[in-house]
């Protein structure tokens, strides 16, 4: 059978049919082709709060072809792509209508598959029409896609507004390897069985070829989500069949290009945000948090447990800032807008409480930051605080590591939730619920010895430097070009 390779190292456009593995002219090498809800202009400027971008963004090279929403709102969702080339990079882009916007985007993607996959189901809010024209725009992006594949593309779709994508390609008749790659966290059937379609997203799913998570737990929460609700019997490489295809649950764990993020923030210290800051701190040690503003992200409960820090551990009144920069997402969405109201409420309590006359001890902005500043502030702060409720992998938590400086390194504290934990063992762990378990650590990354900061962080940035966003990519498409073709 002709297998498609994939040679490691080479540019991931180059792909060579058979045995023989000498690069193939880029004419006739298959391309990747990669689905996401939103695709960025190549002229867009301005800071990206959002892990997909981000982690994309260090990925995508010469010869991809980048497809999905224009970040454009229409009278009606366009049914053909525009496409811009730039630096090699293919973009294809379509318009989404306004009324399929608010039900898919707002309505299904963002009010019920969100809260669901971060376990809180309390949150969730379901309604048909909304699942309907979740369904709709999958299929509008499939039309506008199909005219642009070549028989040999390999298709990666990425997250989970894109769930039935692959379904309605393969309806259209597209037999390509499809792979799919879920960012955020899965849940055991338990939780999944909340959602009305849970067998149909399921099955759309398993019209894929290779399926990706960040963690082994969400790996096994798919396997036994398809046992429960697709009935289907996986093995132990996780394989299985489904409507006469072999699908494949696999672990690709998402990373930062470290190297380039380390180089950013040794550079970002000489900036003038990074010396504003810096005056604005004087001797006092810097605690950071950087999120998107989304109720994921525990930031009540990080406010709480920094309030437990003053009150319990005294010493480190005045001699301390917490600054958690929060940016904006998803103001349309009702919980959204509570989460920012509820964090107000929070910020105004503790600065209350604990502030004087020359200090304010919590420092909370909802506007985003450049990337090149947040690499200071990463650099400068000597803790690190990620701390969400759930989370699928958290790029900030490398980010921070990637920052540091190896001579005086600070203290990453990791929520037990976040995917990243499973790799960063050697932060100080915590239960985010618990606000003075947090506390503790915070107190205790804030007296941290400097052999034990440093033996901490080389330990963590050999990780870091071990999963990058390259890495990610090449296992992942590894997977896929390897997958039987039917
Ligand atoms: P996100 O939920 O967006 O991503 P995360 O992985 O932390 O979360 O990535 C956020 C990115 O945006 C980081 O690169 C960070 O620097 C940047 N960012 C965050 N807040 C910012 C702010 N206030 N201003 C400017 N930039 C900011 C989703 C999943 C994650 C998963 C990623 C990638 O929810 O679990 O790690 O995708 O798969």
């Amino acid at each position: 059978m002709n297998q498609l390779v994939m040679k490691k190292g080479l540019p991931r456009n180059q792909y060579v049919y058979g045995r023989a593995l000498t690069p193939v002219s880029l004419k006739t090498a298959p391309r990747t082709v990669i689905v996401s809800n939103r695709v960025p202009s190549p002229n867009e400027k301005g800071p990206t709060a959002g892990g997909l971008a981000v982690a994309l963004a260090d990925a995508i090279t010469d010869g991809t072809v980048w497809f999905g929403w224009s970040g454009k709102r229409a009278a009606e969702t366009s049914n053909s792509a525009d496409i811009v080339t730039a630096d090699g990079v293919t973009y294809a882009t379509i318009d989404i209508g306004e009324r399929d916007y608010t039900r898919f985007y707002n309505g299904f993607a963002n009010g019920a598959l969100w809260p669901l996959f971060h376990f809180r189901s309390g949150l969730l809010l379901y309604s048909r029409p909304d699942y309907e024209a979740y369904r709709a725009v999958n299929k509008a992006f499939a039309k506008a896609l199909f005219p642009l594949l070549k028989p040999d593309d390999l298709i990666w779709i990425h997250d989970y507004q894109l769930l039935t994508l692959a379904a309605e390609l393969r309806e259209l008749g597209v037999v390509n390897r499809i792979g799919f790659f879920m960012h955020i966290p899965f849940v055991p059937p338990a939780m999944l069985a909340v959602l009305p379609p849970a067998a149909e997203l399921l099955a759309g799913m398993s019209t894929c070829d290779v399926i990706g998570f960040q963690t082994e737990g969400d790996r096994v929460s798919f396997l036994e989500c398809a046992k429960t609700f697709l009935h289907v019997k996986p093995d132990d490489a996780g394989r299985f069949a489904f409507r006469e295809r072999q699908v494949k649950a696999v672990l690709t764990p998402i990373g930062i290009d470290a190297d380039k993020f380390t180089a950013l923030a040794e550079r970002a210290e000489l900036t003038g945000d990074a010396k504003r800051l810096n005056e604005s701190l004087g001797e006092r040690a810097l605690v950071l948090g950087v999120d998107r503003l989304d109720y994921s992200k525990g930031l009540p409960q990080r406010f709480d447990a920094f309030g437990r820090l003053l009150y319990c551990f005294p010493q480190h009144l005045r001699k301390v800032a917490f600054l958690q920069i929060a940016a904006r997402s998803r103001q349309e969405v009702g919980s959204y807008q509570a989460l920012r109201r509820e964090l107000d409420r929070r910020a105004g309590d503790i600065n209350g409480e604990f502030s004087d006359f020359d200090w304010v001890p919590l420092r909370y902005m909802t506007h985003p930051v450049k990337r090149n500043a947040i690499a200071g502030f990463y650099r400068r702060a000597r803790v690190g605080l990620v701390t969400p409720l759930r989370d699928g992998m958290n790029l900030v938590a490398k980010e921070y590591v990637a920052a540091q400086d190896p001579a005086n390194p600070g203290v990453l504290i990791l929520s037990r939730f976040a995917g990243a934990a499973d790799e960063l063992t050697e932060a100080l762990i915590v239960n985010p619920f618990d606000a003075d378990e947090v506390a503790e650590s915070i107190h205790l990354a804030l007296t941290m010895e400097l052999p034990e900061r440093k033996s901490r962080h080389d330990s963590l940035l050999a990780k870091v430097r071990h999963t990058t966003a390259r890495k990610f990519c090449e296992d992942f498409l590894d997977y896929l070009a390897n997958a039987e073709k039917v």
